[in-house]
């Protein structure tokens, strides 16, 4: 994933990189053991503090992780769920359209 051999993987490597195989069988089971580490309170949701542990941990950018956050919590109840997290990141990275767009990365 990291392609340049730099040690870190920008987001323009992981999405040269990454298609819909990839995400089934290698980044869902990374980001959701990402998502575990997290999970602090382990009850499967981030709430807004962990999410935003969660991006720092991925290397995102900061000042955006509220947005993110709100993207995803479409239900606007303060969690975001573990299937939900990993199911927007599929669509997003599979082109299936997201309402994540670009404030998930
Ligand atoms: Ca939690
Ligand atoms: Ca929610």
């Amino acid at each position: 994933m990291d392609s340049n051999g730099d040690g870190v993987m920008t987001y323009d490597e992981y999405a040269a990189w990454v298609d819909a195989e990839k995400f089934d069988t290698v980044c869902q089971y990374a980001l959701g053991a990402l998502f575990d580490l997290a999970d602090a309170d382990r009850d499967g949701a981030l709430d807004r503090t962990q999410f935003t542990l969660l991006r720092q941990a991925l290397g995102n950018r900061a000042d955006n992780a509220d947005a993110a956050f709100d993207a995803l919590d479409d239900d606007r109840d303060g969690r975001v769920g573990r299937a939900q997290y990993l199911a927007t990141i599929r669509a997003y990275v599979t082109g299936e359209g997201s309402p994540m767009g670009d404030a998930l990365y």
